[in-house]
């Protein structure tokens, strides 16, 4: 895929994301004044990069609908949520994010506190919607990678957690960044397959370590090596996506944070490490090779020479 044909793409599908967000807003009963703050945290967006994630892997297996791109959204927002909170005094500390004041520096801190508040709760409330295939929705079964036990356990352990190497930090960015990326990629999956409760429990249940244990209607049909793929990709795109970070940080000249992968290993192999992580995701995709060119160009941008 070419950078361009690239652009326009990924422009379609944040054009479809910020409509339908700005849908989700107009629909709720806020008082106009705290609408306006909700606006002005959620646009204009960043990269929109867990939606994009989610529809595409979608995709692959069968066009996503409007169902689909409302769960999408619900990924943004729940992102958007941990950003206002990340970004107050009394966690980062920030004055800037993307590219303008944080809410609490616009706002003030009660109001960003709140604003954080409502898009977690926003975000839940959508996730939670039962998909046309399920009763209930997998996101019951996945929230652990976006709530208490991985992106909020992930940001204790990088403001209060003990971090004494390589591998304490690796663990504390699979829960802080990479829960939430590997979500977008397994719930696209999963309702890309129209999965009904029953398969996708199984799947969710089944670590990729014990496939055989699978259940034979699972694994006859390919779901289960679909399904070992998208998490094998979710979780190699989710660490390199913050190793990326960091080294561009350095690379830039930026304060380097403590839990920066930069106080662990020189610029050498911090590389390295990133692009053995790219590679692995690109390996996860080889088998859905024609269907997946969207997906092997993000890993590309992520590429630091
Ligand atoms: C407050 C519970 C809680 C968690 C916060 C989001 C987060 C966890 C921390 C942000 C710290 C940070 C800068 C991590 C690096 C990776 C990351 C999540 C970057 C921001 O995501 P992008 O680059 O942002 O996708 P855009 O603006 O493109 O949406």
């Amino acid at each position: 895929m070419k950078l361009e044909e690239y652009k326009k793409y990924a422009d379609g599908y944040r054009e479809q994301i910020d409509a339908e967000l700005k849908k989700i807003l107009d629909e709720l009963n806020y008082s106009a004044e705290f609408k306006e703050v909700l606006e002005y945290a959620l646009f204009p967006g960043g990269k929109r990069l867990r939606p994009l994630l989610m529809l595409e892997w979608h995709n692959v297996f069968s066009p996503a609908d409007n169902y689909a791109l409302r769960y999408a959204c619900g990924l943004e927002i729940l992102h958007t949520y941990s950003l206002i909170h990340d970004d107050m005094p009394c966690m980062d500390n920030d004055d800037i994010r993307r590219g303008k004041s944080t809410v609490h520096k616009k706002y003030g801190e009660g109001m960003a506190l709140l604003a954080g508040d409502a898009l977690l709760d926003l975000a839940y409330r959508i996730l939670s919607m039962p998909t046309p295939a399920m009763e209930v929705s997998p996101f019951f079964m996945f929230k652990d990678m976006c709530g208490d036990m991985g992106l909020i356990e992930g940001q204790y352990r990088d403001l209060y957690g003990k971090i004494d190497n390589l591998d304490d930090l690796l663990v504390m960015c699979r829960h802080k960044t990479g829960a939430l990326i590997k979500l977008s990629c397994i719930s696209g999956f999963a309702l890309g397959n129209n999965l009904d409760y029953k398969k996708c429990k199984a799947l969710f249940e089944t670590s990729p370590q014990s496939l055989s244990e699978a259940e034979s209607s699972i694994s006859s049909d390919g779901l289960l090596l679909n399904y070992v793929l998208a998490c094998g990709f979710g979780d190699s795109l989710g660490e390199a996506f913050q190793l990326y970070d960091d080294i561009s940080e350095y690379i830039e000249g930026q304060k380097i944070t403590s839990t920066s992968i930069m106080n662990y290993v020189d610029l050498d192999e911090a590389k390295k490490m990133l692009n053995t992580l790219l590679n692995d995701a690109a390996d996860a995709l080889e088998p859905l090779r024609e269907r997946t060119g969207f997906l092997r160009e993000i890993l590309n941008r992520l590429i630091i020479i």
